[in-house]
């Protein structure tokens, strides 16, 4: 089994650190920039910056933001929030992002994919997922979870991987800020059917949960917020827990 990797999300809107239920009420809880370095340092693989209300206006703050993030970090950074030109990606890894996540744009664009694939190398974009299970489907919804994409989950993060897209991050927006554990069956789907790795987020509320969306979920990653956020899991206890279950990740 292929190492596995522990992430951790910032949630972020007006340069603060946020967290919700179901991608809903959102309440403030920290300062990115705190929390980047308080994860690095505490041994997390890998860290995503989502800017979740990202407007043009607020473009130039959220670049300086991720710059002084990633200077914080040493390691892997994948930084996502209406992300919708070339420029945009170059902006952000010109301050230390190495990977981009991109949503909405993708889906009103799948051709982005490609054109950013081609331009930045496939390993360094991600294409975001957010899905909630609508009459026993698994539905795409773009815009911060506002609007269905009339798009089903696997077929459309097949088209992004055919598209050149590195990476899925799939969000199950039913599970997201519940604890209630990870959405299993769509993660396994998306993982056995794709080539490229799958991230799985939302849900996480425990050590169990991890183990249940690596074992049973197939995910190459797993992300999380709000264990992580109100201090309810340390990274270094996750990180030996899972190894003593079987599952490799690095120590
Ligand atoms: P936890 O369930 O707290 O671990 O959350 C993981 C994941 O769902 C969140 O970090 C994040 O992806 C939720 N995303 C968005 C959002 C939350 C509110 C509004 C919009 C979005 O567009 O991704």
């Amino acid at each position: 089994m292929l190492t596995k990797r522990i992430i951790a999300c910032l949630d972020v809107r007006g340069g603060r650190n946020v967290k919700g239920v179901n991608f809903e009420n959102l309440r403030d809880v920290g300062d990115p920039v705190e929390l980047g370095r308080l994860y690095a340092e505490e041994g997390i693989d890998e860290l995503v910056f989502l800017d979740i209300t990202a407007t043009i206006e607020k473009r130039r703050c959220l670049i300086n933001l991720v710059g002084r993030v990633a200077a914080e970090i040493n390691i892997p950074f994948t930084v996502g929030g209406g992300i919708s030109r070339l420029q945009d990606v170059e902006d952000l890894l010109a301050v230390g992002a190495d990977k981009v996540s991109i949503n909405s744009a993708a889906v009103r664009d799948p051709g982005l994919i490609e054109s950013l694939a081609k331009e930045f190398g496939s390993q360094r974009i991600v294409v975001a997922v957010d899905v909630k299970q609508v009459d026993g489907s698994w539905q795409v919804y773009i815009n911060s979870g506002q609007n269905a994409a009339g798009r089903e989950a696997l077929a459309w993060a097949r088209q992004a991987q055919d598209l050149g897209a590195g990476e899925i991050l799939l969000t199950s927006m039913d599970h997201d800020g519940t604890k209630d554990g990870y959405a299993i069956e769509i993660t396994r789907a998306l993982s056995d059917k794709l080539e490229i790795p799958v991230v799985a987020s939302g849900g996480a509320g425990c050590m169990e949960h991890f183990k249940e969306v690596f074992l049973d979920g197939h995910a190459d990653a797993a992300l999380a917020a709000s264990i992580f956020h109100f201090g309810e899991v340390a990274i270094r206890d996750l990180k030996v827990y899972l190894n003593e279950a079987g599952i490799p990740v690095k120590l």
